[in-house]
Parts: structure tokens; sequence; C-alpha cells
């Protein structure tokens, strides 16, 4: 295949031989085709490991094999048999790698030593580890404040290592815990809680068995969370009636063939999976809840006025709920015209929808970051509950709300301590248990690291994982500061941007990864994930690790910690890492005595291939002020404020389907037809129009900044496609340029990523970068 930039709209299912194929080539350009054959067998199952791609649970049922396409491409690309070695570092200088691309970056393979960077000669040096550690600890005992070290997670970290991790740094003294959430579902955790007490989706796996009716809400199930087609495959296979709000309709909610279905896979056959399609604008999604909730009010009126039955559910609202009179007020002052105008839907669909939604006994809601990502992505989710429990679909069999999470393991480290503002009840238990007292003051999230590091409070940057400088917003802004920084640490698998965007002093601590076999004094150890249904489940890698000069991330931590804690607070004298560093099995002892109600007898219970962590909601038990669940009032209906003029189009950025995050499996993107480019930009034809700009014609995107600077990004092409008009997508984190750090939902600060307001602009050929041919 060649690597000229091709754009072909793709018509075919999601799924099937295009799935298998492109498994089959990743396996082969990695060069692990033998070896991944069986270590992909051994993904997802009781004695094997966890996928490290996203946080979809794994079936109670077994199946032959429990991966998907971007399951394999992940391990593909973690199990690499490439290399980053020491010659390479000298041979290349890290102002010369800063011009390389992620994507150049990345294919170098696995890291293998740890390295600091050398100023003199701008490379990368090895060291070992105890030197590393040790400057490391003095850079840190050097602070004036424990709050000038800033200590991120990316959410692939096991609740093993994010737990010691949260004890490492509250014993250092901050609760500086930016972490990847913060940028991704932090909407449900800080939006969902006020509406039923808890922060966290209320379904488990079987829920889809039961469910009668299914929402998937700006979310792109076949790319990022593909496990989860099965349960839609059979769903639909039942009768089952899906809903797909999005603007963009991705390949795998049209059509989908199932690559576990011989029959579908021998015959080309495949399930049409959304019944209904609300191709809403983005931003429009409040819009439409409340115009379903309307129709469904108005139903229930009806129902009353003729005895008919009831649509609302009438005992769940009386024994459960707080607030339904102020929604009612709010829903019948709401005009349907307003509706229209903002959603772009019009009222007879919406209609239909709540219809379906109506006639549903059990009703499952799923979202992803077309929700989140918003201004006012918390009172989105909020609203999403408000329409559960219109009709009691939280805390029944089928039913409930399911904030599809992302990382593999990012709601456990929350669960387990990552938290910038922890609540007192749990700083209490933690200081019981560890017997020193952590500190109280809340420390910085994403946002408010970054703008720490702007402002030159912040003045080390600690990551566990991730790629931190480009998932942020505001690229060149955060580059400038991150190089400001006394000291950057990465602790990571691959060679990415945050390496080569670096402090004064810098070091990259390679680890081992998911899929790769753990050794310690006592023997092989374990860990633990919990997934987005709040299951938890043990993995144990076995392959030979990348490098025999490779650590865990639990060994990184303890002696990063023994280093630091030794130098700033002797007196604290109750933490054995060794101990705990050498037998996993310490750390879930007190994993269990920190969290009791969660985690209590944890090892033991972790003799079953998973258990499920108590879902109060689930229970219909509501910690909230009013002891009940609340229906939220949110005075208006747009998602996002409105700033600029009539020209002002709202730009998502998104994955495309070859991505995870930062990391590029290749610049194409399958389901959506284009090639060998990912600078493009997808637009609606009538805003192309208005604005003189030509398919695969070159355009350059500005955002309107409320902080008086320019945020441009050219070299990028326009592609016709079916997208409402005033939206349009390009994909992250190329874009991150354009989206300002302040331009976040006001309750969470999680970056409005989905909603930049943009001017796009038709550009010169001169300007642009290769041409792109359809095909
Ligand atoms: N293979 C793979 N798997 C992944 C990831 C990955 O990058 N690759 N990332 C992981 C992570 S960390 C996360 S958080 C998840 C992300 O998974 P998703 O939540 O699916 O994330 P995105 O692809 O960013 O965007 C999802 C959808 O939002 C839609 N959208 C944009 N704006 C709006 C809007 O205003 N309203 C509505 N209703 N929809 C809108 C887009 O069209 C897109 O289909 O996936 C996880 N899994
Ligand atoms: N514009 C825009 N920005 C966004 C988003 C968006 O939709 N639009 N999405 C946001 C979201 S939802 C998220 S979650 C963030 C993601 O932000 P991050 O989680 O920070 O980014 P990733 O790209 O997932 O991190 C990839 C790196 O993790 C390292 N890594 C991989 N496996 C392991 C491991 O097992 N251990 C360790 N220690 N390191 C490992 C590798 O070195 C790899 O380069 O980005 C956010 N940023
Ligand atoms: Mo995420």
């Amino acid at each position: 295949m060649s690597d000229t930039p091709r754009f072909k709209p793709n018509h075919h299912p999601g799924g099937g031989w295009g799935a298998l194929n492109a498994t089959a080539r990743i396996l082969r350009e990695q060069s692990v085709v033998a070896q991944s054959t069986r270590t992909l067998l051994k993904m997802n199952k009781p004695d094997g490991f966890k996928c490290s791609s996203c946080a979809w649970p794994n079936p109670s049922r077994q199946k032959t094999f429990e991966f998907c396409e971007n399951g394999a491409k992940a391990l593909a690309f973690e199990t690499t048999r490439k290399r980053v070695t020491r010659e390479f570092f000298a041979t290349h200088t890290v102002a010369e790698l800063r011009g390389w691309t992620d994507y150049a970056l990345e294919q170098e393979g696995r890291l293998e030593e740890p390295m600091r960077y050398d100023a003199s000669t701008d490379r990368y040096v090895p060291c070992s580890w105890e030197d590393a550690f040790a400057d490391i600890a003095a850079e840190l005992a050097a602070l004036g404040d424990p709050n000038e070290a800033e200590f991120y997670t990316s959410g692939r970290t096991s609740n093993e290592a994010a737990f010691l991790y949260s004890v490492f740094v509250r014993a250092f003294g901050t609760n500086n815990f930016p972490d990847c959430s913060n940028m991704c579902h932090e909407p449900t955790s800080r939006g969902l809680p006020k509406s039923i007490g808890i922060g966290k989706g209320t379904i488990t796996i079987d829920d889809f068995a039961a469910a009668e009716a299914i929402f998937i809400v700006g979310q792109n199930t076949g790319t990022n969370s593909p496990r989860m087609m099965t349960n839609l495959v059979e769903a639909r296979h039942r009768g089952v009636p899906i809903v797909v709000i999005n603007p963009m309709p991705e390949r795998a909610h049209v059509r989908f063939t199932e690559p576990q279905d011989a029959v579908q896979m021998a015959t080309g056959g495949s399930t049409k999976i959304a019944t209904e399609f609300v191709q809403v604008r983005i931003s429009g999604d409040i819009a439409v809840l409340k115009g379903i909730m309307k129709a469904l009010v108005e139903m229930e009126d009806e129902a009353v006025a003729t005895g008919g039955e009831p649509v609302l559910d009438r005992d769940f609202i009386a024994a459960h709920t707080h607030g339904i009179e102020a929604l009612l007020v709010d829903l019948r002052a709401v005009e349907w015209a307003e509706i229209e105008r903002i959603s772009g839907i019009g009222e007879d669909q919406i209609r239909r929808v709540a219809a379906i939604y109506a006639r549903s006994r059990a009703t499952i809601l799923c979202y992803g970051m077309g929700i989140t990502q918003h201004q006012f992505g918390s009172n989105a989710v909020q609203q999403l509950a408000n329409l559960a429990l219109l009709r009691g679909n939280i805390g029944k069999p089928g039913a409930g709300i399911a904030p599809v999470r992302g990382h593999s393991n990012v709601q456990g480290d929350r669960t387990v301590g990552i938290d910038e503002k922890p609540t007192e009840a749990y700083l209490d238990q933690f200081a019981k248990v560890w017997n020193f007292e952590p500190p109280r003051a809340h420390g910085h999230d994403t946002v408010e690291s970054v703008e720490a590091m702007i402002s030159g409070a912040a003045k080390v940057f600690i990551a566990m994982g991730g790629n931190f400088v480009h998932a942020i917003p505001d690229t060149p802004i955060a580059y400038e500061a991150m190089s400001r920084l006394r000291m950057t640490v990465a602790v990571s698998t691959k060679l990415n941007r945050g390496h080569v965007v670096h402090g004064r002093k810098s070091y990259i601590l390679p680890c081992i990864a998911r899929a790769e076999i753990d050794r310690q004094a006592t023997g092989p150890q374990r860990v633990t994930i919990e997934d987005a249904t709040s299951m938890v489940g043990s993995s144990g890698g076995i392959l030979e690790p990348a490098s025999p000069h490779l650590l865990s991330e639990i060994s990184i931590v303890c002696r990063m910690a023994k280093e630091t804690l030794r130098r700033v607070r002797p007196d604290i004298t109750t933490i054995d890492w060794d101990a705990m560093e050498a037998d996993y099995a310490l750390i879930r002892d007190k994993i269990a005595a920190v969290y009791p109600t969660l985690y209590e007898n944890m090892n033991e219970r972790l003799k079953q291939p998973m258990f499920h962590l108590r879902n109060s909601a689930r229970e219909r038990e509501w910690n909230t002020p009013t002891g009940r669940a609340n229906f939220l009032v949110f005075d208006g209906m747009d998602m996002d404020k409105r700033i600029g003029g009539s020209d002002m189009l709202r730009l998502a950025t998104i994955r495309s389907h070859d991505q995870f995050n930062t990391t590029l499996y290749s610049n194409s993107d399958r389901y959506r037809g284009v090639y060998n480019d990912r600078m493009v930009v997808f637009m609606n034809e009538h805003d192309m129009r208005a604005r003189g700009i030509e398919h695969l014609g070159p355009c350059e995107m500005e955002t309107v900044s409320e902080d008086g600077k320019r945020r441009v990004l050219g070299g990028l092409r326009a592609l016709r496609y079916s997208i409402p008009p005033g939206s349009v997508a390009a994909y992250y984190p190329e874009t991150n340029g354009l989206l300002p750090l302040y331009h976040h939902d006001e309750l969470s600060k999680t970056p409005a990523a989905k909603s930049i307001p943009v001017l796009v602009r038709a550009a010169s050929e001169a300007d642009a970068g290769p041409a792109i041919r359809a095909a």
C-alpha cells in the first residue's frame, strides 16, 4: 500500500476482516507475530494479563480470545522487538529528536535502561538506577516547599503502584496529583456524585444481557472500546434498540461484523448497530436530553389525563429522588424551537427517541468524551443522570449509567488515592493506617499544575507514565513552561515528546510493561486493576521483560520514595518500602486497611478471577447531602459558552482508529476513510462553501481566543464529511495548540477539547501539506 495521503469514504461495516487484517499487519510491523499469538490468547484471561488499552470489562463467560483489533495493536506496540539503545541516544542530540514526529519517536521501540540528560552534549546518557534515585531525591529535598513538585499519573498504572505513589507523595508533603483523569472523566468524578452520590458508573457487564434499550452518547465504541461491540451485537440480536447520539456517523455504530462470529465472518454478514442515529451538533447534547425529557413529561401528562400507563417511574421518584418539581418547571419552560436550534435535531426525531426510552423497562446510558470535554461537561453528565432517574434506570438489572472510561486503570488509580482533592474522612483513615499526618490542603489538578509551571511556582515534574506535554492544552505554552522546570522525570516504556521537551535536569526511568513478568524477591508478582464497571481483577505478565535493566513501576516508586523520604521525612518510620517491593500482597493488605469498605480481604477475594467493588448507587443507597438521588437543573442548553461571531465553528479534537491517545499506530484512520494523513479537518459542505474552501483543499484554523493570544494551525486540508453545520473535527494531539488552557469544564476543569471555538479559512497551496487524493 502506498504512503500517499488518500481520502476514500468507507462504507463497509466496522470490524470483520478489516479488523483481522489490521491486527495481522501491526503484529508483522512490530516483528512480534509468533510470540504475540501465544501472548494474545492470555490477554484478559484469569491466569494471564489485562489488556493495557481501554477500561472495558471482561465478560463473566469467557471466549477463546478476549482481545480486539486495538487491544492487539496496543500489545504489539508494547511487545515490539525494537529497542531504544544507549547507542541511539549517543547518535542523536535532543534538539534533533525534538524535530522528529511522535510517531517516529515511539517507533524506535522500548526503552532499555535509565538515562540522564547531559546538557553539555545535549544528549541522554546512561546512568545507574542508584545515581538516578539519589539525584532525584536530592532535587526534591532541595525544594523550598513540597508543593513545588507536581506528581502526574497516567491511567495505565496498576492499583498497587498508584497506591504506593500516593503514599510516597503525601509523605513527601503534597496533594499535587494532576492525572489523566483530569482531562477525561473528571466531569463524571465531580458531577455524578451530586446526582447519585458516587462518581462512577453503576452497571456491570451482565446488565447488557437484560437491557431493553442502549444509548451511546459522544463515544466512539468501535475504535475506543471495541470489546464493547460484542455486547452491542448481542443486544441487537435480541432486538434491543440502540440510540447513538454523535455528530459523526462512526462506522462501527452504523454496521458491524463481529470478528468472533464465524458465520458473519464467512458470509460477509454484519449487524446494524444504531437503530436511531441522532446527528447532534457539537455541544447540542443537553438540548437533546432536555428534549427527550420534555417529551417524556408530556407523555406522562397525557397518561395522567387519560388514565394510561405511567411513563415516569412514579414509585422510584417518590421513594428515592429529590428535586423533580424544579426539573419539571425547567422542562416545561424550554421551547422546542430552541431545542432544535441548539441541537440541530428535529422535534420528531427527539420524540421518537423518547418513545424508545419510554417503552424500555431497563436502559443503559453510555457516554464518553463527547459529553465530558465541554465547558458544561459536568452539567451534561448530570442531565444524563436526570434522564436515567426519571424511569428508575439506576440500581435495577439491565439498567444504569455507564461512563466509558479511558485508560485501563484510570478508574482504579482514583479509587486508591490519586486524588488532588482528598476528603477529610479519607485523610483521617490514611493517617490512622500509616501513623503520620498527610497534607490536608488540596493540591493541583492538571490545569492547575500547568498554571503553576507557567507562573514558575512549580519546579519539578514527575510522571508515572503518560505523555503529559502532548496531552495537555496550549502546546507551545506548555513546551515553554516544561522547559523552564528544574527537573522532569518520566517513568515510561517508550520514547515520547515528554522526554525531548524536558526540564534543566531530566531522567527517563524505563519500566516493565503489563504483559511482562515482574520478578521480585518473593517470586513473580501480580498487580490489580479496576475496570469501568468497578470490577477488580489481577494481571500477571507472561513475557520476559524488554530488557534486564528495567524495573517495575512499583520498584521505582519504592526506591524513589525510600531515597527521598530518608532525607526529608526521617521521622516517618512506619512504611516498609523493601518488604512491599518484595511482596505485592503486603501492598494489598495496606490498600485493604486504607479502604476497608471497598477492599476488605483484598488478597483473599483475588482468589476469584474478578470481584466487584461495592457501588452505593447500584444498591440505591444515595450518598448525597439530601440522602436521595438528586434531579439537578441546568439553566440553559448549550454545553459551551457561545463566543465570537456567526462564522465561529466548534472544533472537536478526536482520536483516529489507529492511535492510543498520543501514541500513533499509523497515520491512517480506516473507519473514516483517511489514509496517511492526520492534518485534516472534517467539515460540512455548507461551511466549506461559505468559506470558499475546496474539498481536499488547503485551510487553516484559528482559535477565537479570549486572552489576546493568537492560536493558529496551518498545513491542514478540508474533507467534505457527514458532520452538522457549525461543527468541525480534527485529530488530537496535533490540534492541542488550538485548545486554550483556560477553556475547560467549569466544575471539574477538564479541558473542553470537544468544543474549541475556531475560525476556519482557506489557505494557499504553498502553505499546505502534501496533497491528499480522493481515491
Ligand atoms: N484504541 C483506542 N482506545 C482508547 C483510546 C485511544 O486513543 N485509542 N483512548 C482511551 C481513552 S484515555 C479514552 S478517554 C477513551 C476515549 O474514547 P471516546 O470517548 O470515544 O473519545 P474520542 O474519540 O475523543 O471522542 C468520542 C466521540 O465524541 C464525539 N463528539 C465530539 N463532540 C461531541 C459532542 O458535542 N456531542 C456528542 N454527543 N459527541 C461528540 C466524536 O464524534 C467521537 O465519536 O478511549 C480509551 N480507549
Ligand atoms: N485535544 C485533546 N487533548 C486530549 C484529549 C482529547 O480528546 N483531545 N484526551 C485527553 C484524555 S481523555 C487523556 S486520558 C489524556 C491522555 O494522556 P496520557 O495518559 O498522559 O497520554 P498517553 O498518550 O496515554 O501516554 C502514552 C505514554 O505512556 C507511556 N506508557 C505506556 N505504557 C506504560 C506503562 O505500562 N507504564 C508506564 N509508566 N508508562 C507507559 C509510554 O511512554 C507512552 O509514550 O489526553 C487528554 N488530552
Ligand atoms: Mo482518557
